[in-house]
């Protein structure tokens, strides 16, 4: 017995990744939609290697009698059809930032707060943003420990944050840039290639960005409302792979071997810390891999209690599509949903 499972704004680099990984993890389904907007529809794309959809209207889909939706368009999008995909009885796991902070919505890393998804009342489940995500993960073996009182973290973002628009104007900059085409700017606010920029999402009226925020109130929400978080956010030229520079200060005295230990079994983590050359993880090893990948664990002695450590994780998997399969992986496992109910 299979789901029926609808896939939105399939045609995204979320969304594509969404049916990848769905097909990958043999997810019972029993059949599978592929979403998209009115410009799309009519379009092929590949579920797994053996099946290919045909590109269905978002606008017109009736969700009668489909058990999931899986949601990676624009938060505007999701903020009119996620709801009527609910009212339909459809389990909607939203990637978008549309209903993260909503109380009555969940907001699940699985590996975190898997439990959360019994709260679920409006049949909405939301996804967190990929670098809260990833640093959700590696923190939580570390805060059971030691109970993490402060986060400052810097991220290093990869393009493939803002989409496949994002990732187009990266690779066109860099061609460009051999060929002496001058550089189109118009994913970003300045140009991306050979350049970092420290600004993601809207800016906001205290100087911080709308990205900056977002990791400070979801990872309240997921993993300890008293944690509090001082973020930069900064995009970098890598294709696929969010990277995060994070110090943590906390409550309890830090023994970094119990820390190391902790990581080793945390479920989602990888550590590699080999404190030698190359004995760590950059983006490009993390791409297409389920990890959050943890290294350059060291004691921050500045503060009381601190620890810093440096995070990897392909943010189209944990940060987005593989995020939402475990989530639903999960409401199966806790009998939240059923084929059609
Ligand atoms: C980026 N983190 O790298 C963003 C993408 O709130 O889901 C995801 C935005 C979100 O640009």
């Amino acid at each position: 017995m299979g789901y029926r499972v609808a896939v939105v704004g399939a045609t995204g680099a979320v969304g594509r990744e969404l049916l990848r990984i769905l097909a990958e993890r043999h997810f019972p389904v029993s059949e599978v939609a592929a979403l998209a907007s009115a410009r799309s529809v009519g379009q092929e794309i590949s579920y797994g290697d053996k099946k290919v959809l045909k590109i269905q209207n978002l606008e017109t889909f009736d969700f009668e009698g489909w058990d999931i939706a899986l949601f990676s368009p624009g938060a505007s999008v999701s903020a009119i059809h996620a709801p009527r995909a609910a009212a339909a009885g459809c389990i909607v796991i939203d990637n978008t930032s549309q209903f993260r902070m909503e109380p009555d919505v969940p907001l699940v890393v699985p590996e975190v707060n898997a439990n959360a998804l019994k709260k679920m009342k409006r049949r909405i489940v939301a996804n967190p943003n990929c670098s809260t995500a990833q640093m959700v993960v590696a923190l939580k073996p570390l805060h059971d420990l030691f109970t993490i009182r402060r986060i400052v973290v810097s991220t290093y973002q990869a393009v493939s944050g803002a989409g496949k628009d994002g990732m187009d104007e990266l690779f066109a900059q860099s061609k460009g840039s051999f060929v002496g085409d001058p550089p189109t700017i118009a994913q970003f606010t300045k140009q991306i290639a050979f350049n970092v920029i420290p600004h993601i999402d809207r800016f906001l009226p205290d100087g911080s960005t709308k990205e900056e925020w977002k990791m400070a109130v979801e990872t309240r929400k997921i993993l300890d409302p008293d944690i509090k978080v001082a973020a930069t956010c900064v995009r970098v030229p890598v294709f696929i792979g969010h990277s995060e520079s994070i110090n943590i200060e906390c409550e309890e005295k830090i023994d970094l071997a119990r820390a190391r230990e902790a990581l080793r079994e945390a479920e989602g983590v990888i550590l590699r810390d080999e404190r030698d050359d190359g004995g760590y993880v950059t983006p490009i090893e993390c791409v297409g891999e389920d990890a959050t990948y943890v290294s350059r664990l060291r004691i921050d002695d500045t503060v009381e209690n601190g620890l810093a450590l440096w995070c990897v994780s392909d943010n189209l998997r944990k940060g987005a599509a593989l995020n939402a399969v475990q989530i639903a992986e999960a409401l199966v496992a806790l009998d939240l949903v059923r084929p059609g109910r």
